[in-house]
């Protein structure tokens, strides 16, 4: 028994030793609004698979951990009411009790690693919170980066997050947090929020290379490659400050917690920037599905085992 199914689409890729992206879901499910999340999710698989390679959507439905979602699993869960959001600690609970979750960056690594795939890209990884020095609000996508050996391409933690808090224990995790083509660290809707980022790579094969270079080091754990939102889509920072602000005081009002946290934010940026947030959002996810698709043909090209 194998703990996941493919899809036939990622099962050919796989065992064909093709370039293969993941995907997470709960960008789909809790990240935005239906049906702009649908058509996102489709396009970005697209993008995918027009830059020669292919994508697997990663989510749990009725128990099965799938990689590779079709056409119809997709629609069905960017339209599903009520699904859970599934990290580290929800995964196997979920699968064990016949649930249905979407995956979160760290979940998806998880899935991601189980099925031999290198490459992950999605919109912003979660990271420290604001007031996380009263809250302890940190996400398990930092820990898991430290653990699984995959790398994820965002457009850099979500500006929603205390930047040089997620900075240091990225740092502490021994996480490489890789800024792609520009110093700075890109800051989800803007290309730069004032912080230098630790490292720079200015190419998919520097990536690659980098990556196996930790495997043949022994290094456990990933990288985080921070892609910068294309200019003609950014919000540009001193725009989004006094929004995230905003945002972030109403989830203090409404005394959001734990998992409900990052969900609200976007859908309060959402409505406070009417929509732009959400334009910003998919580009960069787009964006961000291109260079990841170009960091797995490289992988795949300097393993020699690609066909
Ligand atoms: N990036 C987006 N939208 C999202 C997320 C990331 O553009 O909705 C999700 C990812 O699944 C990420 C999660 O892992 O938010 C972080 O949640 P938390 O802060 O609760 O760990
Ligand atoms: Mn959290």
């Amino acid at each position: 028994m194998t703990i996941f199914t493919p899809s036939p689409e990622v099962a050919t890729a796989l065992e064909a030793k093709k370039p293969v992206v993941a995907l997470e879901s709960t960008i789909i499910t809790h990240g935005m609004p239906w049906p702009q999340n649908l058509e996102m999710a489709q396009n970005v698989e697209e993008v995918i698979r027009e830059n020669g390679a292919t994508p697997a959507t990663i989510a749990v439905i009725n128990g099965t951990l799938h990689v590779g979602l079709t056409t119809e699993q997709l629609e069905q869960l960017a339209q599903a009411k009520g699904v859970a959001k599934l990290s580290r600690a929800d995964m196997a609970v979920c699968m064990a009790q016949g649930g249905t979750g979407a995956t979160t960056v760290a979940a998806t690594m998880i899935a991601a690693r189980l099925a031999g795939i290198g490459v992950f890209a999605t919109g912003g990884i979660g990271g420290v919170h604001k007031g996380a020095e009263h809250s302890f609000d940190i996400s398990a996508d930092l820990q898991e980066l430290a653990q699984s050996q995959v790398t994820v391409v965002a457009a850099g933690a979500k500006a929603i997050l205390d930047l040089p808090k997620t900075l240091e224990v990225l740092e502490t995790l021994g996480v490489p947090t890789v800024a792609f083509g520009q110093d700075a660290l890109p800051a989800f809707w803007s290309r730069s929020a004032g912080h230098k980022a630790p490292l720079r790579m200015d190419s998919a094969g520097e990536i690659a290379k980098a990556q196996l270079m930790r495997q043949a080091l022994g290094l456990p754990g990933g990288q985080l490659i921070a892609n910068p939102i294309p200019e003609a889509d950014e919000i540009p920072h001193d725009i989004m400050e006094p929004i995230i602000a905003r945002a972030t005081a109403d989830a203090e009002t409404h005394g959001m917690r734990g998992k409900a946290v990052t969900p609200y934010l976007l859908q309060r940026i959402f409505e406070l920037t009417e929509g732009r947030s959400l334009t910003a959002n998919i580009a960069l996810v787009l964006n961000n599905a291109r260079l990841g698709a170009e960091i797995a043909r490289e992988l795949c090209a300097l393993s020699g085992e690609c066909t």
